[in-house]
């Protein structure tokens, strides 16, 4: 007769329980390695472009709104000075007015439920502190340009004059509308974009005030969006819970805009 190579085991009770110990073990050490592995990838640095090395968009949901708004943001590429486009193409003039009283312009600040509106000259948006940014100026019509703007960004506006968010001071609405003085180019921008830290209201191109053509006294630079978005000659800025008119989308474009 061949000897048994692999005899039946005779498992005694002793060895079954201790058996099911460890499986239980193995199963709760691989439990506790997802819930550190996720803690840990929650907490994994950002890389260059403010991005963790996992994608993480499926986290946006689960975050809470101002977690969403004030947590990370992914950064558009910055660029040296010195590679800024001299002078800077223009392109666009729909709602700029070459005959505009700059000394008279004031930016109209609409805040909702019929609150209130101000008036803000260009002196009070320079006492804020000064941002410049150098990116690379994306236009949906095909062409690109590195460009160099200086303002101030558009959410430490929205702190100073206290609009953005609701009467509780913390829920934001939704969107940020923006218009030229006469209200015939206009963009929408969802609250996370208009919050964003590379979001600059502006007031200098190439170290120089705001040529009229670039938008003066102020327009926006939006690095994140394409140039359709970056509004020449701000008029007015109000806020809403309803996505706000916008041109090139009233004319087929898709409304995010987004790079
Ligand atoms: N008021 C106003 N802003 C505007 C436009 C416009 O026609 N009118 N065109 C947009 C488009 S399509 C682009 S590409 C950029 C161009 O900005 P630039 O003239 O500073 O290069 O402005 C954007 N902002
Ligand atoms: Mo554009």
């Amino acid at each position: 007769m061949e000897p048994t190579e692999h005899p039946v085991e005779n498992w005694s009770e002793e060895k079954i329980k201790r058996r099911t110990l460890l499986s239980f073990g193995v199963f709760t050490a691989v439990g506790l390695a997802g819930i550190f592995g996720w803690r840990r990838y929650l907490t994994q640095p950002a890389n260059d472009n403010g991005l963790t090395a996992t994608p993480r968009k499926v986290l946006t949901f689960n975050e809470n709104l101002n977690e969403a708004y004030f947590g990370e943001h992914r950064l558009a590429p910055t660029y040296p000075v010195s590679r800024a486009a001299k002078p800077a193409r223009v392109n666009g003039d729909i709602g700029i007015n070459t005959d505009i009283d700059l000394a008279q312009w004031r930016l109209e600040i609409v805040h909702p439920e019929g609150a209130r509106s101000e008036q803000v000259a260009l002196a009070d948006i320079k006492s804020l502190p000064k941002q410049d940014i150098v990116f690379d100026f994306k236009c949906i019509e095909g062409w690109d340009q590195i460009m160099h703007y200086g303002g101030v960004r558009l959410s430490d506006l929205m702190q100073k004059y206290n609009f953005g968010t609701k009467s509780d001071g913390k829920t934001y609405y939704k969107y940020v509308g923006m218009e030229t003085p006469d209200g015939a180019y206009y963009v929408g921008l969802d609250m996370k974009s208009a919050l964003h830290p590379q979001t600059l209201l502006c007031y200098e191109n190439n170290d120089a005030p705001l040529t009229i053509p670039h938008g003066a006294p102020l327009r926006l630079a939006i690095p994140v969006k394409y140039g359709v978005k970056n509004l020449k000659c701000v008029g007015k800025i109000f806020l809403s819970d309803e996505r706000p008119r916008d041109y090139w989308h009233e004319n087929g474009y898709e409304y995010d805009a987004a790079l």
